[in-house]
């Protein structure tokens, strides 16, 4: 550890004297801007989206999980500044990568928003920087695909010129107890130098750091929570169909599983697997064992069993509105929920919009109220408008779907103005002629 290089960019973030860069300000981006900027160390936030640069720097929160007036005095003191002039990466001593990782239509891992970054910050860095990767991604993302971009475009050396770490975000969206600054964080540095300037810098956010031997560890650790998700959330949507056909209550039997006290973690069905990270993450790790000739089966099955959700939530709702003598077509039929889970306004890749879309094409007529969410695009059926939730339209309806389980809709009240509830999400403890449950 020679390299004076080294020592000065460690100097500076041993004495809060860094500038941080976050490249990407959403719900990964802007609550770790925050996270570093309270404890008064310089961040400047990029972003493509001179509208989202313009709301940060009038202290205008979008993200539910920052605090307003965190984010209000953070730019107010001039510690968090936003802004779509990548050349002023020149300015970071580190830079912190927080874009997107989807997939394409082909379920592959769409890379574009990493190489950008990795383009962006090659072109414009200066010597002695730090870059930590935290978009969930394959292993060997940071090493063999983001290092070389940013060498070739910037022409400097790694271990000498700049030092490079995977540390995977670890946001759950909505929850309330984990937040940024008090949830563990798994460090990833590319060599010794590396990991000992991301655990200086991230200390300063994140007091609780698990430095592991590499980044390509970190970032298998990351896409192992996820996947474990996808996989056990599968494994309970398919045990509840079973269930259903079975006259048992899956509700009933996870409750009695949970008696349990080890080796049982509790996952709830539901009309499917939504979300940017849960839904898409694991198809990282699919794709990328392919490269070492190894099939992941339980991914692809677990993504199979989640494909088919929404069209067997479709089903089940046919069948409760043919047990009333009614069908799809010509029924007024109201989803409750379009986020895609509770106490949220986030609505990607809810489940409700897949059904939403089969209903319609059905011939139902569909209209939806979500606390959190007002307007909303289905793939098929364009922008939709969330209504009030009225005794009114709760009468008029012959069939009401709750899709998502928002703690704020009155569902007593929703049981004694309605004709007929298709449960998907054991909002309501009745189980009788009225309420049919996943
Ligand atoms: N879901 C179920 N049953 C369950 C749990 C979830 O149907 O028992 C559904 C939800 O309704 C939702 C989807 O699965 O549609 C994903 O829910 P989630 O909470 O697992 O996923 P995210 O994307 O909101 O947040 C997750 C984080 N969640 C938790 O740890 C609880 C975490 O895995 C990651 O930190 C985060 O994704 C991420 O960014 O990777």
């Amino acid at each position: 550890m020679s390299n004076k290089t080294f020592k000065e960019l460690l100097e500076k973030f041993e004495h809060d004297r860094g500038v941080v860069g976050v490249l990407g300000l959403g719900y990964v981006g802007l609550p770790l801007a925050v996270a570093f900027a309270k404890k008064g160390i310089k961040v400047v936030g990029f972003e493509k989206s001179s509208h989202k640069s313009d709301q940060v720097n009038a202290g205008h929160n979008y993200i539910g999980d920052v605090v307003d007036s965190e984010l209000k005095a953070a730019v107010k003191s001039h510690t968090l500044v936003a802004t779509t002039d990548f050349s002023r990466l020149k300015e970071c001593d580190a830079v912190i990568i927080c874009v997107p990782t989807p997939l394409d239509k082909f379920k592959k891992p769409e890379m574009s928003y990493i190489a950008s970054a990795g383009k962006d910050i090659g072109a414009y860095m200066k010597k002695g920087v730090f870059i930590s990767l935290e978009s969930t991604t394959y292993p060997t993302t940071t090493e063999e695909y983001l290092l070389p971009i940013i060498a070739q475009e910037s022409g400097l050396n790694v271990n000498e010129d700049f030092w490079l770490c995977y540390s995977a975000e670890r946001v759950d969206p909505g929850n309330h107890s984990f937040k940024t600054e008090n949830t563990p964080k798994v460090v990833g540095g590319f060599g010794e130098e590396a990991q000992k300037l991301a655990m200086t810098l991230y200390s300063k956010a994140i007091p609780v750091l698990h430095p592991v031997s590499s980044p390509r560890v970190a970032e298998m650790t990351k896409i192992l929570e996820n996947t474990y998700r996808l996989i056990n959330i599968s494994l309970v949507n398919e045990l509840a169909l079973l269930s259903g056909k079975m006259d048992i209550s899956i509700w009933e039997v996870i409750e009695a599983a949970k008696t349990k006290p080890y080796g049982f973690q509790a996952f709830y069905p539901g009309p499917g697997i939504g979300g940017h990270c849960i839904p898409l993450d694991p198809f990282y790790l699919e794709y990328i064992a392919k490269n070492y000739q190894f099939d992941l089966t339980m991914i692809n099955t677990a993504g199979q069993i989640d494909n088919l959700m929404p069209h067997r939530m479709t089903i089940k709702i046919t069948s409760a509105l043919n047990r009333h003598k009614k069908s799809v077509n010509g029924s007024k039929i109201l989803f409750l929920g379009v986020a895609y889970k509770g106490d949220i306004d986030d609505p990607r890749e809810s489940p409700a919009l897949k059904i939403i879309d089969e209903v319609i094409k059905k011939g139902g007529d569909v209209v939806v109220h979500d606390p959190y969410i007002s307007t909303f695009k289905t793939e098929e059926h364009g922008e939709m408008h969330s209504v009030p939730l009225t005794d009114d339209l709760l009468k008029s309806t012959d069939c009401v779907v709750v899709t998502t389980k928002h703690t704020n809709v009155d569902y007593q009240r929703v049981y004694e103005f309605s004709k007929l509830i298709v449960d998907l999400r054991n909002a309501f403890e009745q189980n009788d002629e009225k309420v049919y449950k996943l």
